[in-house]
């Protein structure tokens, strides 16, 4: 071959692999991944550094090494279809990664990830799915089987809704069914009443069909709800109405205590850190410098009136 013809077709290779590049970056990065890149050291590294340095004074420690973790977790799906994954697959890794967890701590969220977790601050003020070993060697990451080898399927999962039992949507049913049986004492739940495209409540939610069921009555007393609404947007749902009247109905009909609270402050004054030139917080500012006119705190127009942001609990 010429030097001529190998210039010719490195240029060319060249071009194929810059469209391709070009193409990939610009693909949702949401629509059909594949499996993560590198998950068996991603998931071992996690679980490592698990086991070192997170969470050290607040879960126990566990005692299987990370080795058979990883073991125990993909064999749930490896080699296999990725839509032929049963909940029980991950039964003996969920066993092997529990742990237990301290009273009156755990917090489930439901529609509202990102808040739930600032609020509950690497279990400094609750612990959530998350920060268990289970939860943290897993968030975030995607997966599947196939049945030809490597048995792990790189370039492409099926969404959770084509088919009836998903490998990662199996791992997160077994995964929320387990945090949950661990709970013992007052659970807290934050929702999303500001969502006009879900309820904050769902039955069909993990929540609705794996955590909530599995509350053990004999442990846990009551479930403490909190509704977060975004600033300067409608309230669409709050205590008491909507789906909240419906969650109150399945938690007392579990036998446990039921509290929900709007925006508690705490909530707020995380929310107007991120967002202080939002309206509600610039009224809610001047109203405790008593510095708002009193007919504007009675004034309509605002999604929120300045009186109603002074939060309280009701205990339905
Ligand atoms: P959610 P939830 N396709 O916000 N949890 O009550 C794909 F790809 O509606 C934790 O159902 O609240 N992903 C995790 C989906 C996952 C789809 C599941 C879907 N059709 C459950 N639907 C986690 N850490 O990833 C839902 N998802 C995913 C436990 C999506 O990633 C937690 O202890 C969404 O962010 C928590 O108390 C997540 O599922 C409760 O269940 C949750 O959906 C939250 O489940």
């Amino acid at each position: 071959m010429s030097t001529r013809t190998e210039m010719g077709l490195l240029a060319s290779s060249i071009l194929v692999c810059l469209i391709v590049q070009l193409v990939r970056s610009q693909e949702d990065p949401n629509s059909n991944k594949g499996t993560t890149d590198n998950i068996k050291a991603v998931f071992e590294g996690r679980c490592w550094d698990y086991d070192v340095t997170k969470y050290n004074d607040l879960l126990p420690r566990i005692d299987a090494d990370c080795n058979v973790l990883w073991d125990k977790f993909s064999q749930a799906f490896s080699f296999r279809a990725p839509c032929a994954v049963k909940l029980s697959s991950y039964e003996e890794f969920m066993s092997l990664a529990k742990q237990s967890l301290p009273a009156n701590k755990v917090m489930f969220w439901s529609g509202i990830f990102s808040l739930a977790h600032r609020y509950s601050e690497n279990g400094a003020r609750f612990i959530t799915l998350e920060d268990t070993m289970i939860g943290y060697l897993a968030n975030s990451l995607t997966w599947c089987g196939q049945e030809s080898p490597p048995g792990i399927n790189y370039s492409s999962c099926p969404d959770w809704s084509d088919c009836p039992t998903e490998a990662s949507e199996s791992f997160w049913a077994g995964a929320s069914a387990t945090f949950a049986s661990q709970a013992t004492g007052n659970v807290t739940l934050m929702v999303d009443g500001s969502d006009p495209n879900k309820p904050a409540y769902r039955r069909s939610s993990f929540f609705g069909k794996y955590e909530l069921p599995n509350l053990a009555i004999s442990k846990v007393q009551s479930v403490n709800v909190i509704v977060a609404h975004a600033l300067d947007k409608p309230k669409i749902e709050v205590c008491g109405n909507g789906s909240l009247a419906l969650l109150k109905k399945d938690v007392t009909a579990r036998g446990l205590s039921f509290t929900c609270e709007d925006d508690p402050d705490a909530v707020l004054h995380l929310l107007c850190s991120d967002d202080p030139a939002s309206r509600e917080c610039q009224l809610a500012t001047a109203h405790q410098a008593g510095s708002l006119p009193s007919n504007l705190l009675e004034t309509a127009g605002f999604n929120q009136k300045p009186a109603d942001m002074l939060s309280q609990t009701v205990v339905y």
